[in-house]
């Protein structure tokens, strides 16, 4: 009997998944076609299992983007939620893959597009609906859009960015998918779209795996959906794809850029045109389709004092593209940073990709201008965007407001080294952000990775990561946020403590009694309780790196640890650690910048007292970290953790917590900490 059963269910299966055409397809469009040429193939063996197909993969990136001929998709689409995989391809209800509507009361169709709620587009759909807040998994969307394609053009469906695994349905056809968040990614609709109405439907699936990047853990929301802007491009039918200008040679003068044609034959004319430096220059494309230019300019250089940009065009073919863009040099000399030949010190802050006083990703200009105007008040000049790519909208704001960006790709904690697919994946991502954002002055940082515990596997992988940025990139730094190993670099932090507290008079005895024994164990080597302690980063990818980035959590983290393993009161050990990081100096082994790219302390808001939590002990954190680095020589810029409290899901404790990360200078509601001040105040004077 139950064989029975499957042996149809199979067969319905296989009719259903190979996209058998629906009576009733709306909106005009009477042939869907296959679902994908692929066949489904797993419903001879297992009849519940989805199959598995091998779509597309999207195009190459598609560059300048707010110079096309763009119609924006943004808007309310309708949503179905799939928590059990049923919508997809050769699943149980034979897939979501088309807007299916019953035309008699006797078709059985499970799911409905058209009466399934709505959310917008862009934004994570974790914060529009409290029932998906802490859901990770599939969501299919829909919307339809006209499509009135020109002769002679060709016609593509871009994606912002869409956590994390994306794939799309074009009027019934799989067209395309696309492994990785964060990102731009596009795909040529020119023979799969229609003149007139258009069915467009979109599988997001933003649960993160053990080979993903980033990985199942991060300290961050992951949050889900078509979290960035989505259009329909039109193009000529030899169009560019993308080009890149910097300037290579300050005293010399000397501009060079490269134009990235598609379906252009070589020996086609391309130009380029700085109207406003009196420059219009011509070059002919090569047989990948590549023009470069070189040529003399005197711009004014791009600053935070002086974010100057000009206004820059390439046309090839029929084919016309422009952008504002600044002029600026960035580059180490020893331990120095040089913007434009002159020494910098980076006065900087970390963000997340959240809006000031609202939950859910920044996607918008306003969200990024908001957020960055907030970095402006503290008199910051850098901002580490920290762990993943943001929408377009963060380094065109910066460009514009003048302030420098640290980039940087999910490459967090612990990533499946090993992988190949995990490899491939970071190196996706980092391909596309460096190329979106290659034009932007205030970029001055492309950061490989943050927090990687130490391996060969990993130094092989970030290695390859390094080397392809700087085969995309030579006008910046690359750089990554490093950690202390507490176990060998704070080792000697410990005695230092012990001798910090005998010299204290409130040190209670029993405490007294811990340091004394493992001071008397350092003989000769026990330090004097004002010795200066130099810790130095020693780990090897700083060979690599142009820049040392390192997250510390003095004050924070440290103190719970150094107390747990001594065997003392952190209200012990706190007011000690605090007192010792005016001795502290931070340097790394290798003769390079150093930035401190993390430190910070949690505090609620309005938390009273002077304890963990407390406004007060995070501003006295940020007292003793100020202290300790400015007389750090190697640290020449500082970015701490965080600008405003996130979303994590790591972080649950009631009250306090509540599923966010309090070591933000504002809370959700925009609300400044103390310590707010005190780093305003700093970064307001000569460092
Ligand atoms: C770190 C991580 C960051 C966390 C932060 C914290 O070192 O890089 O993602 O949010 O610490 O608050 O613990």
């Amino acid at each position: 009997m139950d064989h029975i059963k499957f042996v149809i269910l199979s067969i319905a299966l296989s009719l259903a998944a190979c996209g058998a055409p629906s009576a009733h397809d709306e909106n005009g469009v009477s042939e869907v076609t296959e679902e994908t040429s692929e066949r489904p193939n797993s419903s001879d063996d297992n009849p519940f299992a989805p199959s598995q197909i091998d779509y597309p993969a999207a195009d190459p990136l598609l560059g300048f983007i707010d110079a096309r001929n763009m119609q924006s998709l943004s808007g309310e689409w309708n949503l179905i939620v799939d928590p059990m995989g049923v919508g997809d391809p050769g699943s149980l209800f034979g897939g979501f893959t088309q807007n299916r509507q019953p035309s008699t009361d006797m078709d059985l169709i499970e799911y409905n597009y058209e009466t399934s709620p709505t959310v917008r587009v862009p934004g994570d759909f974790n914060t529009q609906d409290e029932r998906l807040f802490f859901y990770q998994g599939r969501v299919w969307y829909f919307t339809t859009f006209e499509a009135t394609p020109a002769d002679n053009t060709r016609l593509h469906l871009w994606f912002g960015g869409a956590n994390f695994k994306t794939t799309v349905f074009l009027n019934g056809k799989g067209i395309g998918e696309h492994d990785g968040g964060y990102v731009p990614f596009s795909f040529d609709i020119t023979d799969t779209s229609v003149s007139g109405t258009n069915t467009l439907i979109v599988r997001v699936d933003n649960r993160l795996t053990e080979g993903s990047v980033p990985t199942t853990r991060t300290d961050w929301w992951p949050y889900g959906g078509l979290v960035r802007d989505v259009a329909l491009v039109e193009t000529p039918a030899g169009f560019i794809r993308n080009a890149k200008i910097a300037l290579k040679d300050r005293d010399a003068g000397l501009i060079e850029a490269i134009v990235e044609t598609a379906n252009i034959q070589a020996g086609e004319e391309v130009a380029l045109s700085l109207p406003e430096l009196s420059i219009r220059e011509t070059a002919q494309t090569d047989a990948n389709g590549q023009a470069t230019f070189a040529f003399n300019a005197e711009p004014d250089l791009w600053s935070p004092a002086s974010p100057q940009l000009y206004d820059v065009t390439f046309s090839a073919g029929e084919d016309r593209i422009s952008d504002r863009v600044g002029f600026r040099t960035i580059e180490t000399r020893g331990q120095e940073l040089l913007l434009n030949g002159t020494p910098l010190k980076l006065k900087g802050i970390s963000t997340h990709e959240e809006a000031i006083a609202r939950d859910g990703v920044a996607y918008s200009e306003t969200d990024v201008r908001g957020l960055l105007a907030e970095a402006k008040a503290l008199n910051a000049n850098f901002v580490r965007a920290a762990h993943y790519p943001y929408s377009r909208h963060m380094a065109k704001a910066a460009d514009e407001m003048g302030l420098l960006l640290w980039e940087e790709i999910p490459v967090y904690w612990n990533i499946d080294w090993d992988n190949d697919a995990t490899l491939a994946s970071a190196r996706n991502l980092m391909d596309r952000l460096v190329r979106r954002d290659w034009n932007r002055a205030s970029v001055i940082v492309w950061s490989v990775a943050n927090e990687t515990p130490h391996s060969e596997a990993r130094l092989a992988f970030l290695n390859q990561l390094v080397s392809d940025v700087r085969a995309m990139d030579e006008t910046r730094l690359v750089s990554a946020a490093l950690f202390g190993n507490p176990r060998d670099e704070l080792r000697e932090v410990a005695l230092y403590i012990a001798a910090r507290g005998l010299a204290r008079s409130d040190t209670p005895e029993s405490a007294r009694a811990v340091f004394s024994a493992i001071v008397a164990q350092a003989g000769d080597h026990a330090p004097q309780p004002d010795d200066l302690l130099t810790l130095t980063i020693t780990d090897p990818l700083g060979e690599i790196l142009d820049v040392v980035g390192y997250n510390e959590y003095f004050g924070w983290y440290y103190s719970a640890l150094f107390a747990q393993q001594m065997g003392v009161g952190e209200d012990v050990l706190r007011p000690i650690m605090l007192d010792l990081m005016a001795n502290i100096r931070i340097s790394a082994s290798v003769d390079k910048p150093l930035i401190i790219s993390e430190f910070g302390a949690g505090a609620k808001h309005g938390h009273p007292g002077s304890g963990v939590w407390s406004e007060a002990y995070q501003a006295q954190v940020y007292e003793a970290q100020i202290e300790m680095l400015r007389n750090s020589p190697q640290v020449q810029g500082m970015t701490p953790w965080i600008l405003k409290d996130f979303r994590a899901m790591l972080r649950t404790l009631p009250g306090v917590q509540n599923y966010r990360n309090r070591k933000g200078l504002i809370d959700e509601n925009g609300n400044r900490k103390q310590a707010f001040d005190v780093l305003q105040e700093f970064y307001s004077e000569e460092w």
